[in-house]
């Protein structure tokens, strides 16, 4: 039997919730995480009896849990989203100084907002800018990654078919200004212009949108040098 589960982190919160709302009706069982589980108490009318459980998650509770962080970035949370993602190599550092958590997982994960009856493309790839400082990694060196990693051949291979609808969002998650590039590859802005290497800051995305016509092993990477020189960069192969 294959059984879904999942847990939602900050569970009583305003995204949380409906989160929680749109899983409990596709059957998975949901087990919501947050500090004060009073708050999210009235989420368990959302599911059968039993299938949303609540679970009490306290940083300051060794073991209590691996931490996510959620960002909305319409605004709604203001300059929170900014804050966090300055804090967050210290945040990690400072949880295993402290011995809260033996082995703190940062998880990256985006909605995709879609107009109502709005093509879906075949292939949808989701790259997260951020770096790995040096107390997050415990090494002499920093790194700028896509989704945790650096490096082309480390970093995500992204793959597509010629002929495919082919999708790419890039999210700032660092306090850095990073650009996009994919060689060999161009595609129309929001205003229609052609561009093939936009730039973002810190909690913007961009958009790749295009339909794939040029077969061949390509490098995607941030056009920062000195950002790609220490990681941020990775193949993507059509074929
Ligand atoms: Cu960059």
């Amino acid at each position: 039997m294959n059984i879904k589960q999942v847990t939602v982190f900050g569970g009583s919160g305003f995204i949380g919730r409906a989160i929680v709302r749109a899983l409990a009706p596709q059957g998975y069982l949901i087990r919501v995480a947050c500090r004060r589980t009073e708050l999210a108490e009235p989420l368990k009318t959302a599911g059968d009896v039993g299938q949303i459980t609540l679970m009490r998650a306290n940083l300051r509770m060794p073991d209590s849990v691996a931490i996510a962080v959620m960002f909305d970035v319409t605004g709604s949370m203001g300059s929170v989203p900014r804050v966090l993602q300055q804090k967050l190599p210290q945040l990690l550092g400072l949880l295993l100084r402290k011995g809260y958590v033996k082995d703190p997982q940062i998880l990256f994960g985006a909605i995709i907002v879609r107009a109502k009856g709005e093509k879906r493309p075949d292939r949808v790839h989701n790259l997260f800018a951020h770096q790995l400082a040096p107390p997050v990694t415990g090494l002499e060196r920093n790194f700028h990654c896509f989704n945790g990693r650096a490096y082309a051949g480390n970093t995500p291979v992204l793959r597509a078919r010629p002929g495919e609808d082919v999708e790419v969002n890039v999210f700032g998650q660092d306090s850095n200004y990073h650009t996009f590039h994919i060689h060999g590859h161009r595609w129309k802005d929001a205003a229609g212009a052609f561009t093939d290497n936009p730039g973002f800051g810190a909690n913007e995305s961009i958009r790749a949108r295009f339909v794939e016509d040029n077969p061949g092993r390509w490098l995607y990477h941030c056009h920062v040098f000195s950002h790609q020189d220490v990681g941020m960069a990775g193949w993507y192969i059509v074929e």
